[in-house]
């Protein structure tokens, strides 16, 4: 495995110092979590929200509310909608969202009217007693019932339908014809049910008119840069008057990446008011305002009898809820979902998508998923298991015989991708070996023997991340490239600042390793600073693990810009032309004059003491515009047992063999692989957001969603093998959504592997104890002779 070597990585890893425990940004309040941010005679806002689905808004009758002490007013949408911020445009452009329910009501928990008063009990005091006369109408909680029109969701649209989008790409009639010449075809119905990304922290804004008129907007944010335009495009502000400001986040996921109808209210409230207002979101609240996934699969895969894949096909119905708040970029709004033909080699291949608006919270992307990869992902490798099932095959080994061969990179998918590198083939053979498949098999085969359930499930995936070359992608209009700013000061310390945002992927750590590793200096001695958009350069923010494939590049790419310039400095010192000079074990040596050198330290001093006649100083900024996506992989492994009486599963061992290219920080991508492993365990097995059907909600706190603490998280074992990005400028490819795009697949393959002596053939997520128990029972009643 290839790592960037700094002087003490270990040191690093540990972050030892590097984590700063108190931000100057934020000395007006103890910490920096948003709720520590308290300003002088601020206010607090509490929201309003529907308790019913679909429903017309007869009459909002405030009076009770505003004899509350401390109340300072109540709005609704007929106030937002007279200073024409009624609606907020979502990022991917295709639909618009209500900041507040106007005329009616589209969703359990939607926002009806704001609150704010001098104290966050009376706000919400005032928020219960804020009296809505509700009409109760019909729901449609399915896709499929939206499909028929009979309800029309959203009259404030153009089109008269419930139909969002049709989305394609492929070969359609080589695909049909294709599979009509297969001598066998797997067709089955495979869900990806709605899930949360419930971070520990909740959302939440502080929103303030300073005494210039200008707006510091302190907010939970992944993306401040897009954020400060989107708030430029809503409310008409300049960019020079906005400032928006991220702290430390509590964790993401995906779940800060939109614009919520709450930070608009909180900024409307500052506005009106001329006072701060605070507002952070109840767990209720973060649970009911958005969600992921939530796509209903057909695919029909198509073989030869030795298994050689001849053609995929994949017909996708998506639920968005009631608003498309996706943030998907603008030309792809089923996002990178054609990244479905996976790691494998399909002569044809034709996917095929609609999305339909539902009486359900707006969304639809944002969850750890680099845009649907992870719907994408799951549903090609449970279909492969499926397929080595039907035609007795090993399931590793039909993925080796179709595997994209090393030697095909780049690699041209028929779905529009083309693949930078990999080796599919020996992160499987690292997987087996590590996790002793034969020993597994021969195990297996005597518990099978008598009676036992167990399973192996394999999921080998490939990811696509770091969105992204300008020519193809952006939001709202914005390219989706990152900037990157490095200052190296005189003693040889520095401040780096990009326009990602970690929530807790460890930037401050890695971003300083990067430059410190191109350029010979101390990571120590870095100040790693994102989140304020007065500071920072430019960037799209941090998702769908592009800060690394995009930032990370910038990073590299300016310090080697650094570095140029370093080098006329060097020269000066040593009294040699620039040309004479080369870059050797950190430091600049006179060619073919061992110890003739000077180190980075040296010319950083130099820089600001001795430049000569260069211009003195030493910083850069670089914008990076990537010439393709990055495409990590790896052989994901698990091995169940289940408990034939119980349905039960006990997730014995679970292996990650990743390949994220070059790594920065072995220890921080083993952290991420941890967190991920165990939210695609607890997607697998405990989480849905479930609605009955007259549209109420089922999951609206952690004790109906579940979220696995370390007692029910399984033991995980990682590896890693390492083929570099050719076009990154380190061969870094990401890491951060990997797990959760990569393990559900093997979980459930691996809980279907332990039922199909008796004749199990798909579950659906989550596999909970009953849905398991009942599939166990059922299989037995069909077929007494199994036992
Ligand atoms: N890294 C590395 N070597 C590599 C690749 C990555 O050392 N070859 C390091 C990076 O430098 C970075 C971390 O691993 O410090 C993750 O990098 P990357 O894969 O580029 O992902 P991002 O930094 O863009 O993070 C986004 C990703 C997403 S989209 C979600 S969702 C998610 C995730 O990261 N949310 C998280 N991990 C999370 N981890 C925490 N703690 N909290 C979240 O909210
Ligand atoms: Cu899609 S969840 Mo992460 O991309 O912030």
């Amino acid at each position: 495995m290839t790592e960037i070597k700094t002087e003490q990585p270990e040191k690093m890893a540990m972050g030892k110092s590097m984590k700063r425990k108190e931000d100057p940004r934020f000395l007006q309040g103890k910490g920096n979590y948003i709720d520590d941010i308290n300003l002088k005679d601020q206010l607090y806002m509490a929201l309003v929200h529907s308790p019913y689905p679909h429903a017309n808004i007869k009459g909002i009758d405030t009076a009770a509310a505003m004899e509350i002490p401390g109340a300072m007013a109540v709005v609704t949408a007929k106030e937002l909608e007279a200073h024409g911020v009624g609606w907020l445009p979502t990022f991917h452009g295709l639909d618009k969202q209500m900041v507040l329910a106007s005329g009616k009501v589209l969703y359990q928990y939607q926002e009806v009217a704001a609150c704010y008063a001098e104290t966050r009990e009376a706000a919400y005091d005032m928020a219960e007693l804020v009296e809505v006369d509700y009409e109760p109408l019909e729901v449609v909680s399915t896709p499929f019932q939206a499909m028929t029109d009979d309800v029309l969701l959203r009259p404030d649209r153009e089109a008269k339908t419930n139909h969002i989008y049709n989305w394609n790409v492929g070969d359609s009639s080589g695909t049909d014809a294709a599979l009509s010449a297969s001598d066998h075809v797997v067709r089955q119905h495979i869900t990806f049910p709605r899930v949360h990304a419930a971070p520990l922290e909740p959302c939440g804004c502080v929103a303030e008119f300073d005494a210039m008129g200008r707006l510091q907007f302190y907010v939970t944010s992944q993306a401040p840069h897009v954020y400060r335009t989107a708030l430029f495009m809503v409310l008409g502000i300049p960019e020079d008057k906005i400032r928006v400001i991220s702290p430390d986040l509590g964790g993401g996921f995906g779940n800060k990446v939109p614009i919520y109808p709450g930070y608009v209210c909180a900024i409307a409230g500052a506005l009106v008011l001329r006072r701060p207002v605070k507002w952070i979101e109840t767990r209720t609240e973060n649970m009911t305002s958005s969600f992921a996934r939530d796509y209903h699969m057909d695919i029909e895969l198509g073989a030869s009898r030795d298994g050689t894949l001849t053609a995929l096909k994949v017909n996708t119905v998506a639920d968005h809820g009631a608003f498309d708040a996706a943030a998907d970029p603008s030309k792809y709004p089923a996002g990178m979902f054609g990244i479905v033909t996976g790691s494998y080699q399909f002569p044809h291949a034709f996917a095929n998508l609609d999305a339909y608006f539902t009486n359900k919270q707006p969304g639809g992307v944002a969850y750890r998923c680099s845009f649907r990869v992870t719907e994408a992902s799951y549903l090609i490798e449970r279909a492969m298991d499926i397929l080595a099932d039907d035609l007795g095959m090993d399931p590793s080994e039909l993925r080796r015989k179709n595997f994209i061969r090393k030697d095909q990179f780049p690699y041209q998918t028929p779905l529009n991708f083309v693949y930078d590198s990999g080796d599919y083939e020996h992160t499987l053979n690292v997987a087996l070996e590590k996790i002793g498949y034969q020993d597994l098999l021969k195990e297996q085969a005597e518990k099978r023997e008598k009676g036992e359930l167990m399973g192996i499930g394999f999921s080998t995936f490939t990811e696509v991340t770091g969105a992204g070359p300008s020519k193809h992608f952006d939001i709202l209009g914005i390219k989706m490239f990152d900037g990157a700013e490095i200052r190296i000061h005189p003693s040889g310390a520095g401040i780096i600042r990009t326009g990602t945002k970690s929530q807790g992927q460890g930037h401050e750590t890695t971003w300083a390793q990067i430059v410190a590793e191109e350029l010979g200096l101390d990571p120590q001695n870095f100040l790693v600073e994102e989140g304020d958009t007065d500071t920072a350069p430019y960037g799209l923010g941090t998702y769908a693990s592009r800060s690394t494939p995009v930032a990370g590049g910038a990073l590299a790419l300016a310090a080697r810009k650094i570095r140029e310039k370093a080098r006329k400095i060097a020269a000066h010192l040593l009294e040699v032309s620039e040309h004479d000079l080369e870059w050797k074990d950190y430091a600049f040596e006179v060619m073919g004059i061992p110890g003739k050198r000077v180190t980075m330290k040296e010319v950083a001093f130099a820089a600001y003491t001795n430049p000569g006649d260069n211009e003195p100083g030493l910083e850069a900024t670089l914008y990076y515009d990537p010439p393709n996506m990055v495409f990590p992989h790896g052989t994901y492994i698990a091995v169940v047992d289940v408990d034939r009486e119980t349905g039960e599963t006990k997730v014995r061992r679970f292996l990650a063999v990743d390949d994220a290219g070059t790594i920065i920080n072995p220890m921080i991508v083993e952290g991420q692989i941890h967190g991920g492993l165990t939210e695609g365990f607890a997607i697998a097995f405990m989480q849905e957001i479930a609605y009955d059907e007259a549209g109420n909600n089922l999951a609206t706190n952690f004790t109906d969603y579940l979220v696995p603490t370390s007692l029910e998280s399984p033991h995980w074992e990682t590896a890693a093998t390492c083929t570099p990005s050719p076009h990154h400028p380190i061969g870094a490819k990401s890491v951060g959504e990997s797990p959760n795009v990569g393990s559900p697949a093997a979980f459930v393959n691996a809980v279907i592997d332990a039922l199909s002596p008796l004749g199990v053939r798909h579950i659906d997520m989550p596999l909970t104890r009953e849905k398991v128990w009942a599939a166990i029972r059922d299989a037995e009643n069909k077929s007494p002779a199994a036992d």
